[in-house]
């Protein structure tokens, strides 16, 4: 595995809306983010992934475009683009842009041409086809969210156009080689600009089944997002990395294979020349319990060892309540889950807020704008203590999450024993130790409730040992006394979640819900 910069950094995942508002209308924007990157940077990532902010009807809040390679007037401009990326390059941050290469708004250009005529040359840009038989839809496909078809029949020329998500996002044909050409000119308009690389939306879902068959009866109401695992996207994919490849400060792209079998996931790396990364979504769903996550730690390292391929880990992100809120909402289970995150065997991404440990927000109906219904985990990030927690204007567009003032970033870096420090600490303790950014990974002989794994240094001088109590009880653990000669009155406590036992020898007993990070004595 060649050291390359995605394997070691921790990548933060910047939602603009919900983020930082530099103008008081209520949502995030391009100057906001870069007035607080210096947030970033001191908490120790290395990258920052921003979802969409290109010019979009905001039917999917970005997920939609329209021109893919302007700013919405909501954000800012190409010139705050411009210069929020050379803040974060002078801060050390990479920055990777979302790149949704499915589908385009229905106000997108293309669109607009592809459904004004069955013989416009842009016709072939999006997936049209002939009713069935019975005037319904050509196949079964469902549409993300809400159950409904895949097709949207057009009256003016009387055929269905393809959504894999809303009938305001029509899926590109990528069989289209004019459309290849298009999306791989947006890649390189951003590259141009300086990006650092990309994260690909539902980037599995471009190779497609030319006959369009219908998915498995069994498998409805399944959205198709979840189904579609084709071999035509491999090709796709490796003319996307050779794009990548040509640019000299080694661009990376992270999939979003929105598949839960990790073995299918593992595919769309390659043979290491298609994606750099990808997201790994059975674990992100995965409750807190010690022998699921033995299970998905076990299987990914089995499904991508034999490619060589490098693993990624996330909790949260935009799209699924906030970890903290999936696993009961307690502060010591979140502050676990943080070790975990950070020293297992892969790239880490962490959604902003989480370093604060937000939970979701509680959306009152009347105010619920999503229409995927995650509105919970996208709102606001609380800035300062006092209200409104430095959003100038007077209401965000979504409810603060609890809490907010004590929440806070500003709070938080005020008291050293908070999520905040403990996110800072561990990141340091990461970029410090070989071992957890690029040594290999063995599991431990545990008991029942924890999960404990030993990271050896790449040249064999370092190993740091990480032990995760998921359980509610304190717990004796006994480290591989006979393994290497090792025992537990050997290794020092270098971090704690709690921040208990730190810079001694540990004892062998893990509190309630604490994990441990330990090294040998010097
Ligand atoms: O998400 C893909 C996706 O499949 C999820 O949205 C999933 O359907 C949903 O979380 C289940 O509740 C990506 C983006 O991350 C998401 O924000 C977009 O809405 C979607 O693609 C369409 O671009």
């Amino acid at each position: 595995m060649s050291a390359d910069w995605w394997t070691s950094t921790v990548v933060y995942q910047v939602y603009p809306r919900s983020f930082s508002d530099s103008t008081g209308n209520g949502i995030g924007d391009l100057p906001g983010i870069t007035a607080r990157l210096g947030h970033v940077a001191d908490l120790g990532a290395g990258a920052i992934w921003l979802s969409p902010f290109y010019r979009s009807p905001m039917a999917d809040f970005g997920y939609d475009i329209s021109d893919h390679c302007a700013v919405d007037p909501l954000f800012g401009t190409l010139d705050d683009f411009d210069t929020l990326v050379s803040t974060a390059h002078g801060l050390g941050l990479r920055v990777l842009v979302d790149f949704v290469p499915n589908h385009t708004s229905d106000q997108h250009p293309w669109f607009a041409a592809s459904r004004s005529s069955r013989h416009d040359p842009q016709r072939d840009w999006y997936v049209w086809r002939d009713p069935a038989p019975d005037g319904g839809p050509p196949n079964n496909w469902v549409a993300s969210w809400g159950g409904g078809p895949a097709w949207t029949l057009d009256p003016t020329t009387g055929q269905y156009y393809l959504h894999c998500f809303l009938s305001q996002q029509p899926d590109l044909n990528w069989a289209n080689p004019e459309v290849v050409a298009a999306m791989h000119e947006v890649l390189r308009f951003w590259l141009d600009r300086g990006v650092d690389g990309f994260r690909a939306d539902v980037v599995h879902l471009i190779g497609k089944d030319p006959l369009l068959g219908d998915d498995d009866p069994d498998l409805i109401p399944l959205p198709h997002v979840v189904l579609n695992h084709r071999p035509e996207a491999h090709p796709l994919l490796r003319d996307l990395r050779h794009l990548l490849d040509a640019y000299p400060h080694a661009p990376a792209m992270v999939g979003e294979v929105f598949l839960l079998d990790t073995n299918a996931m593992a595919e769309y790396y390659g043979n290491g020349d298609e994606l750099h990364l990808s997201f790994n979504f059975a674990p992100l769903f995965s409750p807190w319990d010690a022998g699921l996550w033995r299970r998905h730690i076990e299987r990914t390292e089995q499904a991508l060892a034999p490619r060589q391929a490098w693993p990624t880990w996330a909790l949260s992100n935009h799209d699924v309540p906030r970890h903290r809120s999936r696993y009961g909402g307690s502060e010591d289970v979140a502050r676990s889950a943080a070790v975990l995150l950070m020293c297992l065997r892969g790239t880490p991404f962490m959604y902003a807020g989480e370093e604060l440990g937000l939970t979701d927000a509680d959306v009152p109906a009347d105010q619920q704008v999503d229409p995927g219904g995650r509105d919970g985990c996208r709102a606001p990030v609380p800035w300062t203590r006092a209200a409104p927690h430095g959003w100038p204007g007077d209401q965000p567009w979504l409810p603060w999450p609890p809490d907010p003032g004590t929440a806070s970033a500003e709070a938080q870096r005020q008291d050293p024993a908070s999520m905040y420090h403990l996110y800072r600490r561990l990141i340091a303790v990461r970029n410090a130790h070989g071992a957890l950014l690029s040594g290999d990974q063995q599991l431990l002989d545990t008991p029942d409730g924890v999960v404990g794994w030993r990271r050896l240094d790449p040249d064999g001088t370092q190993h740091v040992t990480v032990l995760v109590n998921f359980g509610g009880e304190p717990v004796d653990v006994v480290v591989d006394p006979d393994r290497d000669g090792e025992d537990a009155a050997t290794l020092l406590v270098i971090l704690s979640s709690d921040g208990l036992g730190e810079r001694t020898a540990f004892t062998g007993r893990l509190g309630a819900n604490q994990s441990v990070v330990l090294a040998g004595h010097p």
